[in-house]
């Protein structure tokens, strides 16, 4: 049995001494991270003997559910742009971390997991949790495989890290036999591999740069791969330099920040609906995005569509695009406004964008009536009137939810990039509590606030425990319909009834809070909910407002996404 008491790696020329734990924690630090989300499992033992004896030690952050850590691992890489670290154990620790690495493959965040596996020497025999995990995993991700000896893990791990923060960035997964994680080795520990900066074709940046400049009524929509990517100054620099109107989505919300004049995310029916040029940089064509058909709203024709994305795999292969170009995002929109700029034609857009600044003007004026409203029981509008007034310039706010999520949405302007988690297009409820965990280790000082649907709240609550424990301070704001909202309205739609929609009524998700070692409230009155904020935000500990709001104040949606 090897000694676990004492660290004994040591440094030669043809490598470092060491047990796999040891090598993988140490690439996975030389790529930047100081924080590794797991549960525990004998399998994955040497990831924490090897986290405790690194130098500095690498922080372990150990939840109440393996969907936690995932999700956290996968949060905190879209707000650092350093890939997330999760560790589950081998066998269910691996399946319970399913639905957040896909949720990752469908936003392309940077995520690394990292799971125990049966030991090699038994395979077959029916060993404890004997499971061929990378088959399940290898479809909702960029890599996923098994490292075969103890030899090999440091340099997959610093592959496995590299491929995740490649554009297109998304999650890896490796799997390490328990012998061969136990087992040491003398292994060279290779420099960081960093992605490769594609160059986009600079022939099809100019031709989309004469094709803006015809545009009479263009619009840009910026997404989550502007942040990503690195290109939220160059976005903001075009949009201004060239006055071009912009609406943001995912994580390019706050890259325009909220309140700019050319931010049009309020006109988006206008903007979409009556534009003659529709350029979407770093986000996908899909129902978020009508499929990428705009236009044809008021007697307008169909809009000319142009994709631009951080990878070639990226560009739209349904939507009957205009032009296309991918590359590095700051090379692209950098090239473009570089190309307007040589056209002889100077497009004059002010009337357009006068027209759309109108049209948000007029929602603000909408927005407002809702968000003041007094109605018993509570509009959830009323709680994002209250909150709005109240959220620093730096906070982080995190979306999980169905319908009051929506709601976030629609009134939540962040002022700076990376201030906003939603699950993007996976959609996946349960998300909630680990992006908070992440959110908190990201940015110690910032406000982080967390909306969750009853619904949604019951998925990750058990993981306020992990909050208390780490003491990480989170506002919670539970939008208390008693229902899953989103799924009791279309159904009353399309059968007149609903079934399996309700939940208890009322149930006091705050007093779970307490019984954890937090503090909270509930709020049934809209005029206290204010209050009941500053107390949120005053306390320092997780702290939930549990407001109990109104089941038929639905969503006005448009589309169920299909
Ligand atoms: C893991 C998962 N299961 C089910 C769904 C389907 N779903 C989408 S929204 C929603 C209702 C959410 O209810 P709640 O969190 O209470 O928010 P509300 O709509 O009531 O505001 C459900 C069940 C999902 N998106 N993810
Ligand atoms: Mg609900």
């Amino acid at each position: 049995m090897t000694d676990v008491s004492e660290h004994t790696s040591t440094e030669s020329d043809t490598g470092v001494e060491g047990h796999g734990g040891d090598h993988a924690v140490a690439m996975a630090a030389a790529h930047g991270v100081e924080t590794m989300f797991t549960l525990s499992g004998a399998h994955v033992f040497p990831m924490y003997d090897g986290a405790v004896k690194a130098d500095p030690p690498m922080r372990l952050l150990d939840v109440r559910h393996e969907q936690t850590a995932v999700f956290a691992a996968e949060a905190l890489g879209k707000l650092t742009r350093i890939p997330g670290l999760a560790v589950v154990t081998a066998g269910p620790g691996v399946t319970n971390g399913v639905s957040p690495i896909a949720q990752a493959q469908f936003a392309g965040s940077p995520l690394v997991v990292i799971g125990g596996r049966a030991p090699a020497a038994r395979w077959g025999s029916g060993s404890l949790q004997e499971l061929d995990q990378p088959p399940i995993i290898a479809p909702i991700s960029k890599l996923a495989r098994t490292v075969h000896k103890v030899a090999d893990i440091a340099g997959s791990v610093d592959e496995a890290f590299t491929v995740a923060g490649s554009s297109h960035r998304g999650p890896t997964f490796l799997d390490v036999p328990m012998d061969q994680f136990f087992d040491r080795v003398t292994s060279e520990r290779p420099t960081a591999g960093k992605g490769k900066r594609v160059e986009p074709d600079s022939d099809a940046i100019a031709d989309i740069g004469a094709m803006l400049a015809q545009a009479t009524r263009p619009i840009l929509i910026l997404g989550t791969d502007v942040w990503a990517d690195g290109a939220e100054e160059a976005a903001l620099r075009f949009v201004e330099a060239v006055g071009i109107p912009a609406i943001t989505n995912d994580m390019g919300r706050g890259v325009i920040p909220g309140g700019h004049p050319l931010l049009m995310t309020k006109a988006r029916r206008t903007a979409l609906g009556t534009s003659d040029l529709v350029i979407v940089v770093g986000t996908p064509l899909d129902f978020r995005l009508g499929y990428g058909v705009f236009g044809g709203k008021e007697d307008a024709p169909a809009a000319k569509v142009v994709h631009l994305a951080d990878s070639e795999g990226q560009v739209s292969g349904h939507a009957d695009l205009a032009a296309s170009a991918y590359g590095d995002l700051t090379l692209v929109i950098d090239g473009l406004q570089h190309s307007l700029e040589q056209q002889l034609r100077k497009p004059d857009w002010s009337t357009w964008v006068s027209e759309l600044q109108a049209d948000v003007a007029a929602a603000v004026e909408r927005d407002n009536a809702l968000l003041k409203a007094d109605t018993d029981p509570i509009h959830p509008a009323r709680i994002y009137g209250e909150l709005l007034p109240r959220l620093e310039e730096d906070a982080i706010v995190i979306g999980d939810g169905g319908d009051f999520v929506s709601f976030a949405g629609k009134y939540v302007e962040p002022k700076r990039p990376g201030g906003w988690l939603d699950p993007g297009p996976y959609g996946c409820l349960g998300a909630g509590l680990g992006g908070a965990i992440a959110a908190r280790i990201a940015r110690p000082s910032s406000q982080v606030v967390l909306l969750l649907g009853d619904g949604a709240a019951g998925m990750s609550l058990m993981d306020v425990d992990t909050l208390v424990r780490h003491n990480l301070p989170v506002v919670m704001v539970v939008g208390n319909n008693s229902a899953w909202g989103l799924e009791k309205q279309p159904m009353q739609m399309l059968y007149g009834y609903d079934v399996v929609a309700d939940l208890a009524p009322q149930t006091k998700y705050d007093e779970v809070v307490k019984a954890l070692g937090g503090g909270g409230e509930t709020v049934t009155d809209p005029t206290q909910i204010g209050a009941a904020l500053d107390r949120a935000f005053a306390a320092n500990i997780p702290y939930l407002v549990n407001v109990i709001t109104d089941v038929n104040a639905a969503y006005p949606r448009a589309t169920f996404g299909v």
